[in-house]
């Protein structure tokens, strides 16, 4: 399959430390996701879904133990603690491998090793890069099928070039005759490590979303990040999308937000303004290349949407509905009486009975979730209805804004506009969004998350700043995409919210798409530029002037708090911590002081 040296070398001294009873090289085919899919309906593992209602899906209940991201058991393990920062949790690289070693060795006893030869981004795009995942898990397998290009074909343009290698187990050896469990893991023992020097990635103990797919946040974010920061591109926790005029004109935008705030919504909303459109390109990772014309590329390394179902119906998302009506596996939702799927928000008529994520009969009267609310759908990006026909292309699409955004209930207007690719930096690094009961912590606190990318970024955050910085100095700043941020959640003193969201979203794309064209239709604001009265468009739209005006007013106090806030912020990040961004709080502050 392969004659790649380090490939096979790496491969067989892995398979010696974790002695699986077969190695298995995966060849991506369709005939052999079926086997696997199969395989894992016989063992318990995975339910088929009736073939008339859910053609070719499946359903997956994991350990109640083992249902979401471990924070606190992911691990950057440079050489130096510094250059992990703050923000990450660290060890000594040789001092986690001798850990590590210890909890492989043997670790694929009883179980198959699967060799996963994945590419994130078109196959041979020069935006793209290789990783091989090796795993005993036959749900990470298929999950990787859907999310990234997988099998024979990647191997035959690896050649003998380089890739990420990504160790991945569940951590649950089989004794001889010893029966297996539905969702193997090893709950107590989770290890999430990625060594950023070596570009490597060892997994241990979850079968789960970002534990385990290891293209998704390990690679493609946290790897993905030092090696931009190395080779000066941009690897980004942001969505894609491409946005048509009445006129025929088209631009892409990249944004990111922080979890709750509907990123998967945008990325494929519908328009409610006549004559607009927006397709999506990808949902969640956006790595982007400057090309020859100085401008920035992007494409999504990924092929598949590996979305939270919970609140995803045909009114919040009937584009991401409609993607995953076939070919999708369906991880902790619950299990209707005639073998679909059902979450909560999904649809307004709530089932009588179900089957729940914890495999227990369910009714209304339970008094619990039928789906886990970090329950997700894994769906093929190409099934989505307006996916982007560029979506595909190895040259990537040219981004002319980056959003950012956060929930906020108060201060934070509907949209503001950078002054320039520092200040935007400044805009990313406040990124901060108020807990939603979906998340852990306390509701309506305050949570910081730079960029979006604070459990994603694989090295010191304060760096990452730094380098956002210098990508502004060292290229044209008229060819940078121009910067914006974005709240949808600000409410009234009643508490109800202010803008309707979702497709009224193209209100404020329109605004965005009219800056990036050079429009005069801003006014300068202490915070940045906002749009000036009536240059939002709200035509057919029954929202008053004074709503308007209340999404753009300027909290002066409110303000001066949250500099504060971000202020203290700042100093947990210590000697690092670029200066250009204090600077830059410190004139907020000042024209804040000195406004009206
Ligand atoms: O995804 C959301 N978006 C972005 C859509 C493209 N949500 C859901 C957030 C949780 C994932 C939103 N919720 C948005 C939004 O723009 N806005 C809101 C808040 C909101 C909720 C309900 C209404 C309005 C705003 N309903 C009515 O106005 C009737
Ligand atoms: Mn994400």
């Amino acid at each position: 399959m392969t004659d790649n040296k380090k490939l096979l070398a790496w491969v067989k001294e892995m398979a010696e430390m974790c002695q699986p009873d077969h190695v298995h090289w995966c060849d991506g085919s369709r005939e052999e996701y079926g086997r696997l899919c199969e395989e894992m309906v016989k063992s318990g593992t995975f339910i088929k879904l009736d073939e008339r209602k859910r053609p070719h899906s499946y359903l997956c209940q994991s350990d109640p133990k083992d249902v979401a991201r471990v924070e606190d058991r992911t691990f950057i393990c440079s050489q130096k603690r510094e250059d992990a920062g703050p923000t990450n949790n660290w060890m000594d690289p040789n001092e986690m491998k001798a850990v590590l070693r210890n909890h492989f060795k043997g670790a694929m006893k009883g179980r198959t090793m699967y060799v996963i030869p994945f590419s994130m981004g078109p196959i041979g795009s020069p935006i793209s890069h290789v990783g091989i995942e090796l795993t005993d898990s036959p749900y990470v397998v298929v999950n990787m099928r859907i999310m990234t290009r997988m099998g024979k074909k990647v191997l035959d343009v690896l050649g003998d070039g380089d890739f990420v290698p990504c160790l991945h187990s569940v951590g649950k050896p089989l004794a001889e005759g010893e029966k297996d469990v539905p969702w193997p893991c090893n709950a107590d023992n989770k290890y999430i490590v990625h060594f950023p020097e070596e570009r490597t990635i060892w997994s241990y103990g979850s079968g789960y979303g970002g534990n385990a797919l290891l293209g998704k946040k390990c690679f493609a974010l946290r790897i993905a990040s030092v090696m931009a920061r190395d080779e000066g591109w941009l690897a980004e926790h942001m969505l894609i999308l491409g946005i048509t005029s009445p006129a025929g004109e088209k631009k892409y935008f990249a944004a990111a937000f922080p979890s709750a705030c509907g990123k998967t919504n945008l990325a494929m909303m519908i328009p409610t303004l006549p004559g607009w459109k927006v397709e999506c390109v990808g949902d969640d990772i956006a790595w982007m290349k400057f090309g020859d014309d100085g401008r920035l590329y992007a494409i999504n390394p990924e092929s598949g949407f590996f979305g939270v179902a919970p609140g995803t119906s045909m009114d919040s998302n009937p584009n991401a509905m409609l993607s995953l009506t076939k070919n999708s596996i369906f991880t902790n939702v619950a299990l209707t009486p005639d073998g679909d799927v059902w979450w909560e928000g999904m649809t307004e008529e709530i089932p009588t009975v179900l089957t729940s994520w914890l495999n227990e009969r369910w009714t209304p009267e339970s008094g619990k979730k039928a789906a886990h609310p970090n329950a997700r759908f894994t769906a093929p990006a190409a099934q989505c209805p307006v996916i982007d026909p560029a979506w595909e292309d190895p040259r990537g699409v040219p981004v002319s804004a980056i959003v950012f955004g956060g929930r906020r209930e108060e201060i934070v207007p509907l949209i503001h506009q950078a002054f320039n690719w520092q200040h935007g930096t400044f805009l990313g690094s406040a990124v901060s969004s108020e807990q939603t009961a979906a998340a852990a912590g306390v509701v309506g606190e305050l949570r910081r998350d730079p960029f979006a990318m604070l459990p994603f970024c694989g090295y010191n955050m304060a760096d990452y700043f730094s380098y956002w910085l210098s990508v502004g100095k060292n290229n044209d700043e008229e060819k940078l995409p121009k910067i914006f941020y974005v709240n949808w959640f600000r409410k009234d003193k009643n508490g109800r919210w202010l803008w309707p969201g979702y497709g009224e979203n193209c209100r404020v794309l329109k605004w965005i798409f009219e800056r990036c064209n050079g429009a005069d239709n801003a006014e300068t604001s202490p915070v940045g530029f906002l749009p000036q009265k009536g240059a939002i468009d709200t035509s057919g739209l029954d929202i008053s002037a004074a709503t308007m005006e209340k999404l753009f007013e300027i909290d002066v106090a409110g303000w001066l708090d949250n500099v504060e806030n971000l202020r203290d912020y700042y100093k947990e990040f210590g000697e690092r911590m670029p200066e250009k961004l204090v600077d830059e709080l410190d004139r907020l502050e000042e024209r804040l002081k000195n406004w009206r």
